[in-house]
Parts: structure tokens; sequence; C-alpha cells
């Protein structure tokens, strides 16, 4: 294939994650955690109601979420508010998530995973019961976060925001100035050969590549798994790198010019980048829900049922949605959001959008994991 670089090579180009936190300066931050410290109970100020306990004493929360994915006036306004001090850390793909979670040992009090996770992580008693009566908010979240069937009666996971997958386009630089299909992507013209980048998530890869494939999204045929690893092995030197973080970056600076990424972060990029475009391709794509969890034997239990209360306000999750371009779990917090984003159908897709969910267990989780591993092998 020429121009087509070897599976080693490849192999190289699959990212580690990066301990980045989000968009416009939020590493300030950091500077802010300590000013804002451990105020509120110590100042003599009213003290959250007690109910579950924290493992360990100190006023702190430790938070594991996904890179790009907050604002930067939540977690100092918590902090003033609560008395508790947060440590918040990122991550990017959801196999990075688990294998933490699998290795044990980890301090989080609040992990985030995509929702269609949840079966695998309950089945591996990996997550906490939620202190229920800790989180009055919940009455706040749409219905159909609560009637689900990952997690019926948000027993251990509560929506942070949900959105879908598609593909980020630089319209000055893909031929015709326009996308609306995965052939963009999976057929490639010789004018973004290295300037495209994929998904480094198990999940949207595969489920992707099997739509744009007419076959069923949640298809576990070994048949069907073949065709989508020899098609993403066909694209090597083609695609410049799987990535699900700082493809943010290399759109907005017009580094790549098409790559299959998540809506808001999209979004993200067209912020800094007016010619980037976000489209769900017209052969349908993925929705997907992120949702808040407490690890089995996380240390501060009762403080991650705070910042989860917290989150749920109407006000804060506006804040955040709007921040981060994604959905709203919250319906109140729609009269606060923009008319403008409220109105976009790729933020908010009408009901006819081709979308479909995966879930993530069992047989299906083995095989696609075999297939990914067969895509980034030597
Ligand atoms: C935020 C990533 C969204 C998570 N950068 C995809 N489930």
């Amino acid at each position: 294939m020429p121009g087509g670089r070897d599976g080693s090579q490849l192999n190289l180009l699959i990212e580690h994650p990066r301990a980045r936190i989000g968009r416009r300066g939020f590493l300030r931050v950091a500077a802010l955690l300590g000013a804002a410290g451990a105020a509120g109970c110590t100042a003599g100020k009213a003290c959250p109601p007690t109910g579950a306990s924290n493992r360990r004493p100190e006023q702190l929360v430790n938070i594991f979420n996904w890179s790009d994915y907050i604002d930067d006036r939540t977690v100092p306004a918590f902090q003033a508010h609560s008395g508790v001090r947060v440590n918040y850390e990122v991550y990017s793909s959801n196999e990075d998530l688990m294998a933490k979670m699998r290795g044990g040992n980890t301090n989080f009090d609040i992990i985030v995973p995509t929702s269609w996770f949840l079966p695998t992580y309950k089945r591996l008693g990996l997550l906490e019961p939620l202190p229920l009566d800790l989180i009055p908010n919940l009455r706040n979240i749409d219905k159909v976060f609560v009637e689900t069937d990952y997690d019926p009666d948000n027993k251990y996971s509560v929506p942070w925001q949900w959105g879908t997958t598609g593909i980020g386009y630089n319209s000055r630089h893909v031929p015709g100035g326009k996308v609306d299909s995965w052939k963009a992507l999976y057929e490639p013209d010789k004018a973004l050969f290295g300037r495209m980048s994929l998904l480094r998530e198990v999940t949207d890869l595969i489920a992707c590549t099997l739509i744009y494939l007419g076959k069923q999204p949640n298809s576990t045929s070994d048949a069907d798994l073949r065709e989508v690893v020899s098609l993403i092995r066909g694209l090597r030197g083609k695609i410049s790198k799987l990535s699900s973080d700082t493809y943010i970056d290399e759109l907005a600076r017009s580094r790549t010019y098409l790559a299959q990424g998540w809506s808001g972060d999209v979004f993200q990029a067209a912020d800094r980048n007016a010619d980037v475009v976000y489209t769900i391709p017209r052969e349908g794509s993925l929705q997907w829900a992120d949702v808040m969890c407490i690890p089995k034997g996380a240390p501060h239990v009762r403080n991650a049922a705070l910042f989860i209360n917290y989150v749920l306000q109407p006000s804060v999750n506006a804040r955040i949605s709007t921040y981060v371009s994604y959905g709203t779990p919250v319906p109140l917090a729609k009269a606060l959001i923009p008319t403008e984003q409220l109105k976009d159908p790729s933020i908010y897709p009408p009901a006819n959008t081709k979308l479909s969910i995966v879930s993530m267990e069992g047989e299906k989780l083995q095989k696609w994991q075999a297939a990914y591993s067969a895509i980034v092998k030597g």
C-alpha cells in the first residue's frame, strides 16, 4: 500500500492517556484549588447533612472523569460551597478507566464510565451502591436516565452528560467542503491521507465501522468483526493516529482535517476554529451517556454524594453543559442554556436521527476487545 506504515509504526501512533483537564486554561483551577481549600465546615459554617460516612476523615473528594468534560468554575464553586477539596484527574477512554479500576488500589471517589459498561462494573463488584438519601437532586434528572436497562432507579449511577459520536471535519480542507457520510473516513480521498484520526475507544471504533459496513451495530459475528479489523487495518498510513483527547486540539489547529469524534469535543474545537464542523453521518451513529459512580471501597463516599448532588442543580448542570457543548440530563437546566445550543440538532438530535446504543458485556466485551487488539497489533 503506498505510503503505508507497518504494524509496529501504527502501534506507536496509539496515544497514551494524558493528564489534561480541559480547554480554556482550566489548569488555572489547580491554583484556585489551594486557595479555596477546606473552608465551609471548618470555618464554622453549617456542615453538610450527615448520612453515609466517609471512610477517611479528610474533607476531600477524588474525582476521575474524562478529559475536556467540565467548565472552569464548577470545581472551585463546589469547594467554596461545601468545604470539600477536589482532587480532579482525567482519562480518555473506557478501556483506560476499566483497566485502572480492575487493577485495584485506586482512591477514587467518583468515576464516570459510559453507561453501557455498567453491567460489567456491577458484575465485577467494582461499584458502591449510591447513598441516595444524600442525593435529593436526583429528582431533577430526565426520566430516560432513571428507567434504564443498565441501572434501573439509579442504584449505582447518575448521568453526567450525554452526546453522540460522529465526524469532525475542516470544511476548508475536505473535498467539496462538506461531509455527510462515514465513507469520507473509510474510503478517504487522497487529499486527506495522513490528516485523519479515529477514536481510541473500542466501542466507538468497532460499532461505527459496523454501521458503515451495513451490519448490526452490536454484532458479535466473527465474520463481521473480521471485516471491521481488515477495513481499519487497511487504513494504516492514511490515518495519522487513534486519539480520544488530543484530536480536539489537532482539529482546532488544522493539523487534522477529518476525525471520528464525540459531539461536544468537536464543538470545543469549532469554538477555536470556525472551519471545524460536526456531523452525524447519514448511515447512522451512536448515542451515549456517561454516568457518575462511586467505586467499591471509595474513601470519601459522603463527599462524593455531595458533589454528585451539587452537579445535579439546574444552574450547575447548565453551566457545565453550555461550556462543554454536551447534552444535559437535567431538563430544568435547559432554561439556562443558550437557545442556539438547544436548537442545534447536532447537540440535541431530533428523535428521527439514526442513533444506536451499544452494550458492552460478556462475550461482546471480549470479542470487541480482541478485534481492537487485532487492529492495533503489529
Ligand atoms: C469528553 C469525552 C466524552 C466522553 N472529552 C465520551 N463518552
